[in-house]
């Protein structure tokens, strides 16, 4: 067997190694020193024909140079792997610092929170919600709240009468023709039909009336309508009740006023006034220059209402209320036009 230099052999080995730049390129070194034909294992194979005088320091120079390379393999395989994830790493990383993509999350509409808000005020002093139909009856809604026959409000002018498909006026028992309601009062009155007194009630929903849209008029709003029938009730407690709702939604900063009024269902009736959030009180365009801006009708129930219900109005009296929820936004935040509320412009819903 020809002499093999092994520290030659160890130093080429060592070298090799450490110019390896990859586990690829280690792993090929190892193949050439350790493998079936590496250079090392070559050497060990050669061993038997070693005089047997030199086999044994021979032996010792080769474990040692085999124990040195694998210790070093072993070193450097784990450095290159650890320089290998970080790259890899670094390559396949995902940047989560960038600003993600928003998504656009819807929220109430302004008409809905007052709503609610409204509800709230007066859920807090013991009312509850009711609710009824948006197709109704010339009963519910006219005759049952005291509209004489020939109230203009009754009129096609003013009121969506609902036709069948042949153009014909639809009917139910008692020839009382159908309509969409222009106020929620059908509600309380069909309340009153089953409930005995007391009654604390509050009644949101849709109307309809015969409008075209204009910056104070729209042909569907929404309506909140209050009703308490109960024994002792006068004038006082419902101007107490509407003072303290008007405190609450609009702040204790804005005064108000009761002024006499007329509507067929309530006997004395009155409008209420809120001073104007702009000028404060002092007359501007959005107020008409008078410093008020009327927010909502009010009064005691006429006891020819109480009548339809079979409601003893020796022992009861009631009063009543009602207001438009988008006039009352626009009033409560100076917003000059009706329709802006429904138009959906996102720029002007998220201002509230
Ligand atoms: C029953 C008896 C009486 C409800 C009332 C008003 C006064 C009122 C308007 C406000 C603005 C309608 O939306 S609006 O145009 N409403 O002024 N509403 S008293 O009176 C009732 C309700 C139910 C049984």
């Amino acid at each position: 067997m020809q002499t093999v230099d092994i520290p030659a052999l160890q130093d080429a080995a060592l070298s090799a190694l450490a110019a390896a730049s990859s586990s690829k390129e280690l792993e090929q070194v190892r193949v050439a020193v350790l493998g079936k034909k590496g250079s090392l294992t070559q050497v060990l194979r050669g061993m038997g024909e070693v005089p047997k005088e030199q086999r044994a320091s021979l032996g010792a120079l080769v474990n040692v140079a085999r124990e040195t390379i694998e210790a070093a393999l072993a070193g450097r395989a784990a450095e290159l792997a650890e320089r290998e994830m970080e790259t890899a790493l670094q390559s396949e990383a995902v940047d989560v610092t960038l600003p993600g993509r928003t998504r656009t999350i819807g929220s109430e509409h302004l008409i809905s929170r007052l709503t609610r808000e409204i509800v709230e005020v007066f859920r807090g002093i013991g009312y509850r919600v009711v609710e009824g139909p948006e197709v109704e009856t010339e009963y519910y809604n006219f005759t049952a709240l005291n509209a004489p026959p020939d109230h203009p409000s009754r009129g096609l002018q003013d009121t969506f009468y609902v036709r069948d498909r042949s153009g014909t006026a639809s009917r139910v028992a008692g020839e009382s023709e159908v309509l969409l309601r222009s106020q929620t009062s059908p509600v309380q009155v069909r309340i009153m039909e089953e409930e005995a007194p007391p009654i604390y009630i509050l009644a949101p929903g849709r109307v309809y009336r015969r409008d075209v849209a204009d910056p104070s008029h729209l042909p569907q709003f929404t309506q909140i309508e209050g009703l308490v029938v109960d024994e002792g009730i006068s004038f006082a407690q419902l101007k107490g009740t509407l003072e303290y709702f008007c405190r609450e939604v609009f702040g204790p900063e804005r005064s108000t006023r009761f002024r006499p009024h007329f509507f067929p269902f309530t006997e004395p009736s009155a409008e209420v006034d809120v001073s104007c959030g702009i000028c404060g009180g002092a007359g501007c365009r959005f107020c008409g220059h008078t410093g008020w801006l009327e927010i909502l009708g009010c009064g005691m129930v006429d006891p020819n209402v109480f009548g339809f219900v079979n409601i003893d109005t020796t022992r009861y009296q009631g009063f009543a209320f009602g207001l438009g929820i988008e006039r009352i936004a626009c009033l409560k935040y100076d917003v000059p036009d009706l329709r802006m509320l429904l138009e959906g412009d996102m720029r002007f819903l998220r201002q509230f």
